[in-house]
């Protein structure tokens, strides 16, 4: 087995991760390393390469404010463009030296004794340990897929693919293919696969409230004056910020000053089905907009029209060797399902192997309080370890890139109090981390997510939304600009290193091994 001993360890190498990495190394933290289980940088851009996979973020706006990118083709990006900006920019702040890929993060503990976290690796079968001060949890809320608990789905003898897993070297052409979900995979997928389709049975449980995307090509002129004209870029940015900071208005306060975002999807709904009462009907949902994520597309509607298309709302009984039965008792005989149902949002299987203080896992911490944390990056029983876009800090109308560069502040002074004063042991105190998720809930209470008449992602379990930043983002980024250690219980000294590690044996505190 190897080992490496650093000072700071970040799993993920998304947006959070490597944006924590950057922030790092531009503030004189070069003793620490990146775990990833995938091949290259990206997260969910990397592992989203499903058909029509783009941002429903304008592309100015999707993109870390320090490496704006002039270039963008479009005015929302698509999966591959977003990936290779990630990958160049990593490569600009020289960040690939710093990864470990192919590395797949087993377990994490957090030790006592030595003060320390024994993360547990695997990589090409061949186990490592990495010891850090520090863990910073970069994983992202959206990377494990939800698979639906559909009866018979296991005795499927076709092909079976989830949106955030597609297998692209599959010929989907000419094939009878079923999707599960209409969420904003979905909406993406179905347009693509109706094109190439012999037969698309859509499987819909909750019509989702969809705005026309304006989406089109930067022109000449426009990519001259991004490159060119000081400060244009940042005025651009900064005018999408603004528009969408007044959606959270609504969503959170006022869900009646909705209307307007309402009206303009049922003129989606009639201008994209046209004239067809039945499918109008289906499509229209029955909850407030804004309760689930509101989608974007123009496409989605006149897909459904098609002729080889078939929307399906009786809901699915069960599924055989062969097909998918409805409710209602249709057999309709598929070659591929496409599940698009989503991911384990607040009942990850990661946070069974995130173990803090007492051995309990993040799983049963959660599981007893909900899935709670302080400003969304410290849990109290966990210390040492920050996790970026945390509970409380997912959003449903702007960029998250926003929210994980403020966490990124908060880290980096975290980090440099931390350093200034010798502090060993931080752990956010119990009583900060009930009063801001007090706060939390007050501010929720009158939102649309709380009272749209909908089930979504964002709501746990027990039916408390436990994912979502209520309000306005820019209230985030002034709550993490500076670490507030009044909120942290802390230790101050020397390390306890060496000291018996976790197994028993004795470890000393030499130079990182690297895993090879
Ligand atoms: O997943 P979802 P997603 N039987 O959970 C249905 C981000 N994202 O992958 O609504 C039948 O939204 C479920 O039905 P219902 C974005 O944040 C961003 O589409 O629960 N159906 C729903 O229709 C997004 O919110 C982009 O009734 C079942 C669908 O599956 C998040 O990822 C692009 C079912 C799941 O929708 C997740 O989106 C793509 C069952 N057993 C994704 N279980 C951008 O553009 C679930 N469903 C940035």
């Amino acid at each position: 087995m190897t080992t490496n001993d650093v000072e700071i360890a970040i799993i993920g190498a998304g947006f959070s991760g490597l944006g924590a990495a950057i922030r790092l190394k531009q503030n004189g933290f070069d003793d620490y390393v990146l775990l990833d289980r995938g091949h290259d940088f990206g997260g969910t851009w990397r592992d989203n390469t499903y058909p029509g996979a783009a941002c429903d973020v304008p592309s100015q706006l999707y993109s870390y404010s320090f490496a704006k990118n002039p270039t963008w083709s479009r005015s929302y990006s698509h999966q591959p463009e977003i990936h290779a900006y990630i990958n160049d920019v990593a490569e600009q702040h020289g960040i690939p030296a710093k990864a470990q890929f192919g590395t797949e993060v087993t377990h994490a503990e957090w030790n006592e004794a030595q003060g320390r976290w024994i993360i547990d690796t695997e990589r090409d079968g061949v186990k490592g340990q990495v010891r850090a001060n520090i863990l910073v949890g970069g994983v992202g809320p959206l990377c494990e897929p939800n698979l639906p608990d559909i009866e018979g789905i296991d005795s499927f003898e076709g092909k079976i693919v989830h949106s955030a897993r597609w297998d692209n070297d599959f010929d989907y052409s000419g094939k009878r293919v079923a999707v599960i979900g209409t969420g904003a995979s979905a909406i993406q997928i179905v347009p693509e696969l109706a094109k190439i389709t012999s037969r698309l049975d859509v499987y819909q449980r909750t019509a989702p409230w969809i705005v026309p995307r304006t989406e089109r090509p930067y022109t000449k002129l426009e990519h001259w004056a991004y490159k060119n004209i000081p400060g244009y870029q940042s005025a651009v940015r900064g005018t999408i910020y603004a528009a969408n900071e007044a959606t959270a208005f609504g969503l959170t306060y006022s869900p009646a000053a909705l209307k307007p975002v309402e009206l303009l999807c049922r003129a989606n709904i009639l201008r994209g089905v046209g004239r067809d009462a039945e499918l109008r009907r289906k499509v229209t949902p029955t909850f407030q907009v804004g309760c689930k994520r509101i989608l974007r597309s123009n496409d989605w509607y006149p897909a459904l029209a098609r002729p080889n298309v078939d929307l399906v709302t009786d809901g699915i009984e069960r599924i055989t060797p062969t097909g998918v039965v409805a409710k209602d008792g249709t057999i309709r005989e598929v070659d591929v399902i496409v599940v698009a149902t989503g991911f384990h949002v607040t009942d990850s299987p990661v946070f069974e192997k995130i173990v803090g203080s007492g051995r309990r896992s993040l799983a049963d911490v959660w599981s007893e309080i909900g899935m709670q944390g302080y400003k969304g990056s410290f849990v109290h029983g966990f210390p040492n370890m920050m996790l970026m876009v945390g509970p409380s800090t997912g959003l449903g109308h702007t960029s998250m890139v926003y929210m994980i560069e403020s966490q990124l502040n908060y880290l980096v002074d975290y980090l440099k109090t931390v350093r200034a004063q010798g502090i060993t042991r931080t752990e956010v105190k119990l009583s900060a981390q009930q009063e801001f998720n007090s706060d939390i809930q007050h501010k929720l209470r009158n939102s649309v997510w709380v009272n749209g008449g909908c089930a979504s992602w964002y709501k746990d379990a027990n039916g408390n939304i436990t994912t979502l930043w209520p309000g306005f983002t820019f209230a985030f980024r002034n709550a993490t600009r500076h670490f507030d250690i009044a909120a942290y219980d802390v230790v101050r000294g020397a390390r306890r290193l060496p000291a018996p590690d976790i197994d028993g044996t004795t470890t000393s505190d030499q130079p990182a091994t690297v895993t090879a």
